[in-house]
């Protein structure tokens, strides 16, 4: 959230990690000027004692500079909701977009199969994304329990107005929605992504999504059943060119700030 011209401004990436029982419970994170690093803070920790999930034992702020000159100015995804009646027809259309963005049907369906078993070697969701070959379905990322953590993205305030005004006229503007736009607006800028598969490990969210760089971020009401707790995501990548290093430096610590929303596109039926 930045209330001023970015170039000018020196800025800093906040970032909170909080968890319970030595489990990870909540993160979330910003780009911002000096002037507001206390304030976010104080917001960032009070998010972490208020979680859903229950008052975090652990929380760590971090904060770090950003050379101005570095930061990457996009506009975030177009987003549409494709209406699917249960998980099961969500899983299913998920699949058919997959593979309308070049994942081949046999990746995808390892990379669900897997996150629906949690991701981590322990069966629990992992802290961050799995690496998936688009082909293969072969994972490449190397701790099969972290996965990579994107990190350091935010939007601009004007950016987050026009977004909340769009979201909330069409009763999407939650936390969910949001940072997952912002998210995946990120890994969508990735050199060499084919696509990304995502959903709430928040027991009470089921909604998920389809992201790739031709059609945007493509939204399912229901990707998992009501109650289920294990929640995750998938990045796929061409075996091609791919350099782990570059991806994983890239999605971790580079500074990507949105200063735009997508165009909101009309609903889908999941026939269509
Ligand atoms: N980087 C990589 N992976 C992450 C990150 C991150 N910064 N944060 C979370 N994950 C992974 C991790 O495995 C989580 O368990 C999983 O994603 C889900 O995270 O209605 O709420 O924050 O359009 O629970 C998508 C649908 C909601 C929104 C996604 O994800 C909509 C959501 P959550
Ligand atoms: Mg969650």
């Amino acid at each position: 959230m930045l209330a001023s011209p970015v170039m000018e401004r020196h800025l800093y990436s906040i970032r909170m990690h909080a968890s319970l029982g030595g489990r990870h419970l909540s993160g979330a994170e910003h780009l911002a000027p000096f002037e507001d690093l206390e304030e976010l803070a104080a917001a960032l920790v009070r998010r972490a004692l208020t979680h859903p999930g229950g008052r975090a034992e652990q929380v760590t702020i971090s904060i770090d500079p950003v050379v101005a000159e570095t930061i990457r100015q996009s506009r975030l995804p177009d987003v549409r909701t494709v209406r699917v009646v249960d998980w099961e027809q969500g899983r299913q259309t998920a699949l058919h977009w997959l593979k309308v963005a070049g994942v081949t049907e046999s990746a995808a369906w390892t990379a669900m199969q897997a996150m629906q078993q949690g991701g981590a070697p322990d069966g629990t969701s992992m802290r961050g994304a799995m690496l998936v070959d688009v082909v293969s379905g072969e994972r490449l990322e190397l701790d099969h329990a972290r996965g990579v953590r994107v990190s350091r993205m935010d939007l601009t305030l004007e950016a987050e107005q026009a977004l909340r005004a769009a979201l909330v006229s069409r009763n999407l503007d939650n936390p969910h929605v949001r940072e997952a736009l912002i998210l995946a607006g990120k890994v969508l800028m990735t050199p060499g992504v084919v696509a990304e598969l995502c959903w709430s490990d928040d027991p009470d969210y089921t909604a998920g999504y389809v992201a790739a760089p031709g059609f945007g971020y493509v939204r399912f009401p229901h990707l998992k059943p009501l109650g289920e707790g294990r929640g995750g995501r998938a990045f796929f990548f061409a075996r091609e060119g791919f350099n782990l290093d570059q991806v994983v430096t890239f999605l971790e610590k580079e500074a990507v700030l949105f200063t735009r929303p997508g165009r909101f596109l009309r609903d889908m039926e999941a026939g269509e």
